[in-house]
């Protein structure tokens, strides 16, 4: 991770709360939920020329009741699924999907509102490029990163558009999410881990309790496998 990256995070005080949360949260991993793996994708010609590429799909949920026939034990926690642990190939190029059915309010932070460490810097959102999108349009945050300091520099931030008050349905999930694709280069294997930096758990500590505490809804691992 270099110096200038360190600094930003350095200033989001409560991001590096949540981190510190994530390392009480690796050490309990023998409650994991399962692991996704990325399906290859043939290969892309990227900037570091021509590599292995693998895709991955996931979506965000305004609540867990699509889990365990909504039995599970906090069916209205905000999450990320279908699972929150992902495994991508090492010196590749991986596209990855956010299909997101989940509202949002105002980011706390600009920060995280950019979009950071993907190719050219920019992702897709519902087709259209873009490189940041509106701090009061942001529902959640895919935010890789190492755990130590001295890990591999691998840092990726994708904001995900909130869903629009009046797209949001009193029951089941919007027919009109916000889709937002985004493509990066991974270096050597190594584990990191991945959360949310939009304050979308509700709770103690400015809404970065709960869905944001709790493993497996908005944080998990990111394991680089070689
Ligand atoms: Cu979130």
């Amino acid at each position: 991770m270099n110096k200038r990256l360190l600094g930003a995070l350095a200033t989001v005080a409560i991001g590096a709360a949540v981190i510190a949360g994530i390392g009480s949260y690796v050490a309990n991993a023998k409650n994991d939920s399962g692991v996704l793996a990325a399906t290859p994708a043939g290969t892309m010609e990227t900037p570091q020329g021509t590599l292995p590429h693998a895709t991955l799909a996931i979506s965000v949920y305004p609540d867990s009741l699509w889990r365990d026939n909504g039995k599970g034990a906090h069916p209205g926690y905000v999450s990320y699924g279908p699972v929150t642990n992902y495994e991508v190939p090492a010196h590749s190029v991986i596209t990855m999907t956010v299909t997101n059915y989940d509202g949002g309010e105002s980011l706390n932070n600009d920060y995280f509102a950019h979009v950071r460490g993907t190719i050219d810097g920019s992702a897709m959102l519902n087709g259209e490029r873009m490189t940041q999108i509106s701090t009061d349009a942001v529902g959640h945050t895919f935010t890789i990163h190492g755990l130590a300091v001295d890990q591999d520099e691998f840092f990726v931030s994708v904001p995900m558009k909130a869903v629009a008050e009046e797209d949001m349905p009193e029951e089941g999930y919007t027919s009109k999410p916000n889709v937002t694709v985004f493509t990066f280069v991974t270096g050597g294997p190594g584990e990191y881990v991945w959360n949310c930096e939009y304050p979308c758990g509700d709770g103690s500590i400015a809404k970065f309790g709960h869905a944001m505490s709790t493993m497996g809804y908005m944080s998990g691992h990111f394991t680089v496998k070689g």
